[in-house]
């Protein structure tokens, strides 16, 4: 017998569903796996998490027998939750597989986000993926009697939840409706579409709500308790003033806490911060500085309301004993409280474990973090080599890096790449050879007006023939789903990022660009958003030295008419 507060989850690919477990078990219910065809017939309600690739995901359903057993399931009237690519499998079809069936309940088929249709005439492009908070407005609204209007599975108007895809269904006014369908619907561009969708004993959502903070936490709620359509209830508190003068739907401005994590000398894991890379105390005793714990600190953060909460593993370039990656600990512990996505870089590579004297290939380090509750990984140093490798074939990959093989099992999405470039300044553009120069406003000491971006890895310590417009293109191609831009001359210096260095790089390629270094005070992150079509910000060092906390950011951004997050609790 199943007992009452069991969900059955299904995991069909090695899927990085540790937060999903959190924050089931969070709601205060327990997990049963679905591992063979059969244990879904034991199953009362089902989840259907999903990842990456609409035809990844759906062959390997099929293969396994799954798709003629869920239907039954569905059909017998059992609750059932598709999350994300789970969502995408109650339609016809993908243009992202073309071929590949899904379960076909909902006939239409998914499209790909066409990046020019920004409805801004100031604004070339969007990026994709689409990565980011966005609405799920519920269209017709059940009402009650007197009027007062139903919630459909606890979305919240004023909430924002956490998407991440390429892939959408469009939005056609009531045609899903006329089949009984209740429709929540997202805005990016103007390309409407369905960011949650439920009927009877079905429902799903594009957006993750396990990563969508309390908001999030509510929708899954709901569904476990059989709550399609309920009263709204006024416990939902948002903290602080965070209202927008513009309109509150569309994705939000967002804003990454980042920790950078090193042993201290006496062995401890501490949150550190340099500037321009240096993390040791100018004192005389030299000391790595700690500016505390990293656990702690990132649920700080994520009670500040940051939409995401970054780990950097800064001493990675070392090999350590896979069996002891500092690192895991830290997201096993996060990722039971931190409700946002997490990401990890420092040390995604192929290495030989000094233990053993095994190779580990990039993707089993990976595979690892995603294990203990990361959502993306972060590769830096690799990425540069794997670039050069790249070009050094004549613009081709091979197959073998950890780009690759990470994005092709886990999705574009979860592979950020985060470059460390420096600036170096040039008299001519001869003298640049091949990179991509730009004439800066900021010249050198010396007079010189043109720079290029050289990128450098293992922390800033070895700079290579590479710029960074080199790099981003060949990343992107090779399957990188995020772009994390530091500049090693900005880092720590509290003087607003480089805006022509992010300019550069969003003008070089068409995913995600996340601007670093620099921020000092929240009208920096107003003035990147204003003057640079970046698509998040990150902060690390005013945050750790307690001068701004995140939520004091978000205001900021408020006041000034951008849109943001609120966060609540
Ligand atoms: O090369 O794949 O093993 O990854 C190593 C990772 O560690 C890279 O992402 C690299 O950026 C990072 N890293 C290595 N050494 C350092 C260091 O500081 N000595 N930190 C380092 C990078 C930059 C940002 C920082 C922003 C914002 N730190 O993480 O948070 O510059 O700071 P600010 O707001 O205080 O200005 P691999």
């Amino acid at each position: 017998t199943v007992d009452r507060k069991t969900v059955h989850l299904l995991d069909y690919v090695a899927g990085n569903i540790r937060s999903l477990v959190n924050a089931i078990e969070k709601c205060g219910w327990k997990i049963e796996w679905i591992r063979k065809p059969e244990d879904v017939k034991n199953a009362d309600k089902i989840i259907l998490p999903g990842v990456g690739h609409f035809g990844h995901c759906l062959t390997s359903l099929s293969d396994a027998g799954y798709l003629p057993v869920i239907k039954e399931h569905i059909e017998a009237g059992k609750p059932f939750f598709g999350i994300c690519v789970g969502q995408q499998a109650l339609f016809a079809s993908s243009v992202e597989a073309p071929g590949v069936q899904g379960l076909g309940l909902i006939p239409s088929q998914l499209e790909r986000f066409n990046p020019t249709a920004t409805g801004d005439a100031t604004k070339p492009k969007k990026s994709v993926p689409c990565i980011g908070w966005n609405s799920a407005s519920t269209v017709h609204h059940h009402q009650e009697a007197d009027g007062t209007r139903k919630s459909f599975y606890g979305l919240s108007e004023t909430s924002k939840y956490y998407y991440v895809h390429s892939y959408f269904t469009p939005y056609v006014p009531g045609l899903l409706e006329k089949d009984g369908w209740t429709v929540a619907t997202a805005t990016y561009g103007t390309e409407t579409y369905v960011g949650a969708v439920g009927r009877g004993n079905v429902f799903a959502t594009q957006f993750h709500p396990e990563k969508s903070g309390a908001a999030g936490l509510r929708v899954i709620k709901a569904f476990l308790e059989g709550q399609a359509f309920s009263t709204p209830t006024t416990s939902s508190t948002t903290n602080g003033t965070v209202t927008s003068k513009d309109s509150t739907h569309g994705l939000t401005r967002r804003i990454i806490a980042c920790l950078d994590v090193r042993t201290n000398d006496a062995g401890d894991l501490v949150v550190t911060k340099g500037d321009q890379y240096d993390v040791r105390e100018k004192s005389s005793t030299n000391d790595v500085r700690n500016l505390g714990k990293p656990v702690e600190m990132a649920k700080r953060y994520y009670e500040q309301g940051a939409d995401e909460v970054t780990f950097l593993n800064i001493t990675s370039f070392r090999d350590l004993p896979i069996s002891d990656l500092p690192m895991l600990e830290i997201l096993r512990r996060t990722s039971e409280e931190v409700f946002v996505p997490l990401t990890i870089g420092g040390g995604i590579r192929d290495m030989t474990d000094p233990g053993t004297g095994k190779t580990v290939r990039a993707l089993d380090v990976a595979k690892m973090y995603f294990a203990s509750g990361a959502d993306k990984v972060s590769i830096g140093s690799d990425a540069v080599l794997a670039a050069e490798e790249f070009w050094k074939r004549g613009g081709k990959g091979d197959g073998t890096s950890g780009i690759e093989t990470i994005s092709a099992a886990y999705g574009r999405q979860a592979v950020v790449v985060s470059v460390d470039p420096k600036k170096v300044f040039v008299k001519t553009g001869e003298e640049a050879q091949s990179h991509h120069f730009i004439k800066t406003a900021e010249p050198s000491e010396d007079g010189r007006t043109l720079c290029w971006y050289a990128c450098t890895i293992k922390g800033g310590r070895e700079t290579r023939d590479l710029d960074v417009v080199q790099l981003v293109k060949a990343v992107e191609a090779m399957g990188a789903g995020e772009i994390l831009l530091n500049a090693i001359d900005r880092d720590g210096s509290n003087r607003g990022y480089d805006l022509e260095l992010i300019r550069q790089v969003k003008a070089a390629v068409g995913i995600p660009v996340i601007a670093s270094s620099g921020a000092g005070v929240p009208k920096h992150f107003e003035e990147v958003f204003r003057e640079t079509d970046v698509d998040a910000a990150l902060g690390a060092g005013m945050f750790h030295r307690g001068e701004y906390k995140v939520s004091q950011v978000k205001e900021h951004l408020a006041e000034q008419g951008l849109l943001v997050r609120p966060y609540e609790e």
